[in-house]
């Protein structure tokens, strides 16, 4: 007993040390993840692939039924978007999906069949552009045949297929964006994007206390403003859905099961607001959703493999 006593290091040595090196590791892989400012701030960098569809004929991108391809990820946000959109206009026989999973060992997505010839998502980026350097992200809208990246931003990519796929559309009469809410569905996007759909990662990507504080308050006095809002009206912009309630709607399905827990954004769930609770059931009642998502495959894209943020990899009942 004594003697095993005595080969055991001071405690104050080993704690000093252990958190020296998991904290310089933690930093270094974090600013890999998740790249920040210098008061720790998250921030996400821009898409660089803007094309669009158009219904002309001889644009660069015309629109087609079955020429385009959505790379997608069962457990992003950003992706559960578009599939949303594909969804609700019903262009599952216009747009075909691919799906990706994320490789716990390389980070990033790979595919889960090879597709275009390509294992990865970054050998679909270079074959599109073969000096990209920037992030192989997605949702990716694919070009099958000129093998492009049309576009990998999610908000662009929901107005195309809102707009340009019309005519393959089986419920074409729906509009996610009119006119006369236009300026409406912008001010709620704009909100709702820093707050609360990048809010959620600006407190889970935080990197010192204050930039989590301050990305935590925003994200809550928002979903508070929009409970509000919510006491009165259906939708964001009353009884029509529209993409801004796409693009919240994807962020609160999943924040219970991980942001709250996660990524720390603690101070309520989406269950304790009576009326974001009643807004998220209906519009997971509106035809199809439920197979937009998959709970398991989100709990596990969340806990499993963002590994600096839950390195034993537990995924929580
Ligand atoms: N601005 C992009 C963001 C997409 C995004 O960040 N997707 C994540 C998955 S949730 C991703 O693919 N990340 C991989 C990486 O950053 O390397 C969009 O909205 O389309």
């Amino acid at each position: 007993m004594s003697n095993q006593k005595n080969k055991s290091l001071p405690t104050s040595f080993l704690i000093v040390t252990a958190k020296w090196i998991w904290q310089t590791l933690w930093k270094t892989m974090m600013s890999q993840l998740a790249p920040s400012s210098t008061q720790g701030n998250y921030q996400r960098p821009s898409s660089q692939f803007r094309h669009s569809v158009s219904q002309k004929q001889d644009a660069l991108y015309p629109s087609e039924q079955g020429r385009y391809r959505l790379y997608v990820g069962m457990g992003c946000p950003w992706a559960h978007r578009t599939l949303m959109v594909r969804a609700l206009k019903g262009l599952e026989n216009a747009i075909e999906i691919t799906i990706v999973i994320p490789s716990v060992n390389q980070g990033g997505w790979v595919m889960a069949e090879p597709s275009e010839n390509c294992q990865s998502l970054k050998q679909l980026y270079q074959l599109s552009q073969s000096n990209y350097q920037g992030r192989c992200t997605v949702p990716v809208l694919w070009d099958k045949k000129t093998k492009t990246i049309v576009n990998n931003e999610s908000a662009e990519i929901i107005i195309i297929l809102n707009e340009q796929f019309n005519q393959f559309a089986t419920n074409k009469e729906l509009n996610l964006d009119p006119e006369q809410l236009h300026n409406d569905i912008e001010a709620w996007n704009e909100k709702i994007y820093h707050n609360v759909n990048n809010g959620v990662y600006r407190c889970g990507f935080a990197q010192t206390q204050s930039a989590y504080e301050d990305a935590c308050r925003g994200l809550f006095k928002t979903l508070d403003a929009i409970e509000l809002h919510l006491e009165n009206n259906i939708y964001l912009c009353g009884d029509k859905l529209t993409l801004a309630d796409v693009r919240l709607f994807t962020t609160l399905i999943r924040f219970d099961v991980a942001y709250y827990g996660l990524f720390k954004c603690s101070i309520k769930r989406i269950s304790d607001y009576p009326n974001l609770s009643r807004y998220v059931h209906d519009i997971d009642n509106l035809p199809n959703i439920k197979t937009t998502y998959d709970v398991a495959a989100i709990k596990q894209d969340y806990f499993g493999n963002l590994f600096p943020l839950n390195p034993s990899g537990i995924i929580p009942l």
